[in-house]
């Protein structure tokens, strides 16, 4: 197909509630998103980059720029069969994962529309009902922790998971665990931990947690695999796989037996369904992580966790709980009882545009 056309657009997207991690707070947030025109069809991609480099370097400004000045300029009038032929023309651009991701995305979008076939069978995907769980920012108080815990928990959700930080870790989730002792719990760290915090992570190791996700340095696989073999909890790893190829090394080296696919951090769809793949091989079940999307993005992470290995509960909650009634797609890609299913209008992403409020959400736009 050929790109005849790309319209890149910056939203304003206002989050409903305030989410704490180690790495900062997120509240009313920037995003990019992009549509790419062919053949008259249209593909949608959204960058999972939020307004800060605290999780990853990229942010949705340097997504700007690495789509403008340097990735939309080597595909735009040209023509591509498979989205390995477009990652091709990009392979020069190192790093920016996030801001390809979404060019990539929008390619399996149009290929899909093309073809007439909801993206998850194009993919190869098996089921078409998705178990979410919540992600849980830090609250300001141990009561507040297990306020919000027992209403997600009642709302149906199938496993939450707790942002933790040095000295906001062991005491709420205690706290939590003696609340709801038979929930499935995780925390994540976004590598806020080190190797002398050991301690911490053997107190956790008591409460019955699912995994332990990015406890130690984002770039670390060898530390992570020190801890792991101290602790009968399973280590997730997120920030520190950016390929397939980190995944195996992690998985061979024991770094964590679980891993946190997200399709940005990977560089895109295809490189998400090679760690899935991966870390099937190794017996290491996945899950869908999640960047705070909007309902591109949103979609993009049902469809992918159609596929056969993501056995554990995904992080696409309720897009209700993050945009009330201001997601960019008509489709209301809520969970019922902690299950999503998959938006059915049309093949590809199957979501449709709301174009004024995306208009009126707009902070600028740039056509290509
Ligand atoms: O580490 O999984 C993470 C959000 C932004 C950046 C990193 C992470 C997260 C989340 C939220 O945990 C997941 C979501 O609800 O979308
Ligand atoms: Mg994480």
């Amino acid at each position: 197909m050929k790109i005849e056309s790309v319209e890149l657009r910056e939203v304003r997207a206002d989050l409903r509630f305030r989410f704490e991690t180690s790495f900062g707070v997120e509240r009313d947030l920037t995003k990019v998103v992009l549509v790419v025109r062919s053949e008259g069809l249209e593909g949608y991609g959204e960058v999972t980059a939020g307004n800060v480099p605290g999780y990853s370097y990229e942010t949705s400004a340097t997504a700007w720029v690495a789509l403008s000045e340097y990735v939309l300029p080597q595909v735009v009038g040209k023509e591509f069969a498979t989205p390995e032929q477009l990652l091709a023309a990009v392979r020069r651009v190192r790093g920016h994962n996030m801001a390809v991701a979404a060019l990539e995305c929008a390619f399996w979008d149009l290929q899909a529309k093309a073809a007439g076939l909801p993206l998850w069978q194009l993919l190869g995907g098996s089921r078409t009902r998705i178990e979410v769980g919540a992600s849980l920012g830090i609250q300001p108080t141990v009561e507040e922790t297990v306020e919000v815990a027992r209403r997600h928990a009642e709302q149906g959700y199938r496993r939450l998971k707790f942002k933790i930080k040095p000295d906001w870790d062991v005491q709420p989730l205690r706290a939590v665990r003696e609340a709801l002792p038979d929930m499935a719990l995780t925390v994540d760290a976004n590598s806020a931990y080190s190797l002398t915090d050991a301690r911490v992570f053997q107190e956790l190791d008591e409460l019955g947690l699912d995994y332990i996700e990015q406890p130690l340095a984002h770039d670390d696989l060898v530390d992570h695999a020190e801890l792991q073999a101290q602790l009968a909890t399973p280590i997730c790893l997120d920030e520190s796989v950016h390929s397939a190829a980190d995944a195996r090394k992690g998985l061979a080296l024991g770094a964590g037996r679980v891993i946190n696919v997200k399709v940005g951090r990977v560089r895109g769809l295809l490189e998400a369904r090679r760690v899935h793949d991966v870390a099937m091989a190794f017996g290491a079940p996945v899950w869908c992580g999640g960047m705070l999307e909007l309902g591109i993005g949103r979609a993009l992470n049902l469809h992918m966790s159609t596929l056969p290995n993501f056995t554990l509960p995904g992080d696409t909650a309720s897009a209700t709980r993050y945009w009330g009634d201001d997601d960019i797609v008509e489709e209301r890609l809520d969970a019922v009882d902690g299950v999503q299913s998959l938006p059915t209008s049309g093949p590809g992403l199957g979501v449709t545009l709301r174009r004024d409020l995306l208009e009126r959400l707009t902070l600028r736009v740039q056509d290509f």
